[in-house]
This record gives structure tokens, C-alpha cells and sequence, in this order.
């Protein structure tokens, strides 16, 4: 591994004994939802990961090193300060050079993972192609990273700020596949449905592991996305989350947000004005895709010789 990536004990053990190990992103911790929620959050779901036989690895650049694998301290750190950058593909060397703090997002939360030796990773939703991007070109570095990262990310498809349409082209362009977990159809991340298919649906984390395995084996570089609907109990009325969407997407064009603002911009806006119920959901489809994502990697690793 080289010097510049760090894990911490009981992940380097996990690692070096064939425990399964899974990976966590800090964007969802300091730009995804509010301060103390946040952490209490992002600590209940490494607890959901080992009591599904894993280990969690929570990912982020603090003081310049990149971390797999942090204590409470540091998740509380992640979570309290304010102003902590969002790091993706190309924001890492600047941070790590100049010795600063930052949060990862999905593309370099994969690229620290495939560093640390880390295949599964879990978060709440990906980075697509938005809204209009025939004219702005706003197509998140999350894809690019797919294509190219030996990762699979565990999420509950993408919120519908994204043209998921586009966004699925983008994907089959790239080679990425798409895996419905008991589905056939993408979730959209606050419900369990779109118009649209995935490309495999898939019943069993012992399936997914042995689909996973056969495309790393036959080295066909780049990760996988397994999309995992929101449990019906928590998932938002269709109606009322497509009409908050359209508002939010609205102002966004409105002040002119632009670049790597534009989709903390939109989050905020749509927990704004749902007035915190969007949070609550959002939570429990973290919840639900940590519990699939160590499911996952502890079948992955019986595969493992
Ligand atoms: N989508 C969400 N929640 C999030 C993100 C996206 O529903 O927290 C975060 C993730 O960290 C994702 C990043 O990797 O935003 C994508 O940002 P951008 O669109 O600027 O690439
Ligand atoms: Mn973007």
C-alpha cells in the first residue's frame, strides 16, 4: 500500500486475516445531513456492519492522511467541523499536499478503498449525470470512478435531482452493471421505484458476491452498482418528493449554482423544505444499505482462496 494511506488497526487486521471488510464515505457524514444526527448516524452504521459479521471502514483525508478506517474522535471531527471540503477525484493531491481535512465523496471514497485493499463499500446515493447536462455538462466524477475503480457501491439508486435516465446510459456507456437487489427497477432513492430497469435483478447476497467475483476474476476493470430500494415503511409519498425535487432543481438554476456546489445545494434545499422528514428516510436507506453491504462482503470473502 503506498505511504500515503492509512487504516486503522482493527481494519488492517480485518484485512490481513480475510474478514470481510466494508467501506464507508464522510461526504454523507459533513455534507450530507446535519450535525449531531450526522455522526450519531454514521456510528450506528458501522455498528449495523459488525453485527452482519464485517468490519467498517469509514473513509476520509484528515490532516492530508488518507484514512480507512477512523474512531469516534475522528467521525466526530468529520462531522462537527465546519467547512471540511468535499473531496473528490481530483481534489486529493491539493489535500493530501497541503496536509488539510476532507470529506470523500462516492469517487474518492473508491479510490481510497481500492488503495486499502477494500471491495464493498456502502453509502446512501451516487453522483449521476443531472438534470440539463446537454447544455452544462454536470456529470458527476462518480461515474468516471465507477468505470474505472475495482469498487462496488451498495446505494439506494439516485435521487431523481439526477436525470436517471442519462444517468443509466452513462453507466452502460462505462460498462458499469447495474444489480437490482430484489428489484427490477432503479430506485430512486426516497422511493422504491423509477421508470426504470435495472440491468440484473439479483435475490441473494451469495448471488451478488458470485457475480462480483466472476467480473474481477476475468479482469474487467471498473466497479459495480448494487441498488438497494428503501424499506417500504420509510420510503416518501412520489408526488410530494417529485414536486420538492422540481423546486429545489428551480432555485439551483435560479442562483446560478454551478460545479461541485450544485448537488450539496440540492440536498439542502429538498431537507428544507420537507422539513426533515427527507432526513429520516435518508437515514434508514443508509441503514439498509450498510446491512446489504456487509451481507455482501461476507459472502465475497467465502469466495475468496
Ligand atoms: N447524492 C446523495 N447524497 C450525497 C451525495 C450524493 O443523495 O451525500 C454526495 C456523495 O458523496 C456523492 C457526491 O459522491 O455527493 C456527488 O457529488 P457531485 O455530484 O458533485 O459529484
Ligand atoms: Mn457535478
Amino acid at each position: 500500500m503506498n505511504q500515503y494511506v492509512v487504516t486503522s488497526q482493527e481494519v488492517k487486521d480485518a484485512l490481513a486475516s480475510g474478514k470481510p471488510v466494508v467501506a464507508l464515505e464522510s461526504t454523507i457524514i459533513s455534507h450530507g445531513m446535519p450535525y449531531p444526527r450526522n455522526v450519531e448516524t454514521a456510528l450506528k452504521v458501522e455498528e449495523i456492519i459488525r453485527e452482519n459479521g464485517a468490519v467498517p471502514a469509514t473513509i476520509a483525508i484528515i490532516g492530508g492522511v488518507m484514512k480507512a478506517g477512523l474512531t469516534e474522535d475522528e467521525i466526530d471531527y468529520m462531522g462537527k467541523t465546519p467547512g471540511v471540503a468535499k473531496v473528490s477525484r481530483r481534489d486529493i493531491p491539493y489535500i493530501v499536499a497541503g496536509k488539510l481535512d476532507g470529506a470523500t465523496t462516492v469517487a474518492s471514497t473508491m479510490i481510497i478503498a481500492e488503495m486499502a485493499g477494500i471491495s464493498i463499500f456502502a453509502t446512501g446515493g451516487i453522483g449521476g449525470v443531472h438534470r440539463g447536462a446537454e447544455t452544462t455538462m454536470d456529470i458527476s466524477a462518480d461515474l468516471e470512478e465507477l468505470a474505472q475503480t475495482n469498487v462496488a457501491v451498495v446505494c439506494a439508486g439516485a435521487k431523481s435531482i439526477l436525470d436517471l435516465g442519462l444517468t443509466l446510459e452513462y453507466l452502460e456507456t462505462k460498462g458499469v452493471p447495474v444489480y437490482g437487489y430484489e428489484t427490477d427497477e432503479l430506485p430512486a432513492f426516497y422511493t422504491r421505484k423509477s421508470e426504470f430497469k435495472v440491468d440484473y435483478r439479483i435475490d441473494t447476497p451469495k448471488e451478488m458476491a458470485g457475480v462480483l467475483k466472476a467480473k474481477w476474476d476475468l479482469g474487467l476493470k471498473g466497479g459495480a452498482l448494487i441498488v438497494n430500494p428503501i424499506p417500504e415503511e420509510y420510503s416518501m409519498d412520489e408526488n410530494l418528493i417529485r414536486n420538492v425535487i422540481e423546486e429545489a432543481v428551480k432555485e439551483a438554476n435560479a442562483n446560478g449554482i454551478k460545479g461541485k456546489d450544485t448537488t450539496p445545494f440540492l440536498l439542502a434545499k429538498i431537507k428544507e423544505i420537507t422539513g426533515g422528514d427527507s432526513l429520516e428516510s435518508n437515514i434508514q436507506l443508509v441503514y439498509n444499505n450498510a446491512r446489504l453491504a456487509a451481507k455482501v462482503a461476507v459472502e465475497f470473502m467465502e469466495l475468496q482462496d
